[in-house]
């Protein structure tokens, strides 16, 4: 018997978004459930993790399993649910204040260890769900609620920590371009190791500068201008183009940065994992008599 073909429409929840209309996180719900339509991945098969943020609460869109944690925890929380079943596909997704914020030590940790998660970060440069304060990538000279006089401190970079961390797949895409988010989720899905999607997904109600139309007037796509993103030289040079120190060069690339296949991930070499997923183990302790006799 050939099994049928999963539709768009089960990969969607009943539950509707409470998002501004015009909100970027529109398209990357909407990217998201095309990617995971092409891949025809199993909704069962599939746990969406985030943090608190607007756009964290997109797991209860999408019909998949779904955490909805605490603040900055996507990371720690998908880790779990990976190294507990790793047949699952997992993916983590919120805010650039829940991932580049609070949540840092994570992102950085999750990166170097290769961890084989897809982690989707909706970047609005802002706070939203608080009401527009200044996030880790707000630019500078931005006035925002928590910064009467404008941000004075220097944005995150998230594309060249990244690098730095060791992620071994790397991209930016942008919520004007829903199309193009659905193709680099289903690469980053698809990428066994840490893949880190950073998408500039625009805050309508409380991002002013960082419209649609900003965006428009300066992105440009990696492919296009012949960008090798299996070279982690070139990588460094268009990682550091934007956000950068130098305000006034704002051209700004889309695209994948950066990609490695060859770095075994944590699960590969963990060897907890060696008799197969915990969750296929049998529950309890086989021989808890030697492990009591240590406390003796
Ligand atoms: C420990 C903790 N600190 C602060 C908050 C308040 N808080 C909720 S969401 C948020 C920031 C959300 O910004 P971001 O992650 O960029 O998501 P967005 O709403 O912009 O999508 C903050 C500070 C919280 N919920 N928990
Ligand atoms: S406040 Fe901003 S981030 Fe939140 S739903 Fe509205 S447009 Fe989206
Ligand atoms: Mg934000």
């Amino acid at each position: 018997m050939t099994e049928s073909t999963i539709q768009l429409q089960e990969y969607k929840s009943e539950i509707k978004s409470t998002w501004c209309p015009g909100c970027g996180d529109f398209a990357v719900l909407n990217g998201l459930q095309n990617a995971l339509k092409t891949l025809q991945l199993k909704p069962w098969a599939i746990t969406i993790v985030s943090g608190i943020g607007c756009s964290s609460n997109l797991p209860h869109f999408l019909s998949t399993y779904g955490f909805h944690s605490i603040h900055g925890r996507a990371i720690p929380v998908a880790t779990g649910i990976k190294l507990a079943n790793p047949e699952l596909t997992v993916i983590a997704a919120g805010g650039d204040g829940d991932g580049y914020g609070i949540g840092v030590g994570h992102f950085i940790h999750a990166m170097r260890r290769n961890l084989d998660i897809t982690y989707i970060v909706m970047n609005n440069q802002i706070y939203g769900l608080t009401t527009g304060q200044a996030s880790p990538t707000s630019e500078k000279e931005m006035v925002t609620k928590s910064t009467p006089e404008g941000v004075i401190e220097n944005p995150i970079n998230p594309i060249s920590l990244a690098l730095a961390a060791g992620a071994t797949f790397i991209a930016r895409g942008f919520s004007g371009d829903a199309k193009g988010l659905a193709v680099l989720f289903q690469k980053g899905i698809e990428h066994k190791g840490f893949a880190l999607i950073d998408v500039l997904s625009p805050c309508v109600t409380y991002n002013k500068i960082n419209t649609y139309d900003w965006f428009r007037q300066r992105v440009y796509s990696l492919e296009k201008e012949g960008h090798d993103p299996s070279s982690l030289t070139a990588a460094w040079g268009v990682a550091n183009s934007w956000p950068n120190l130098d305000q006034k060069r704002d051209r700004i690339p889309l695209g994948v940065f950066f990609q490695r296949s060859d770095i075994p991930t944590y699960e590969d070499l963990e060897p907890a994992l060696r008799k197969g997923p915990p969750v296929r183990q049998p529950l309890g302790l086989a021989n808890p008599e030697a492990l009591l006799e240590e406390f003796r």
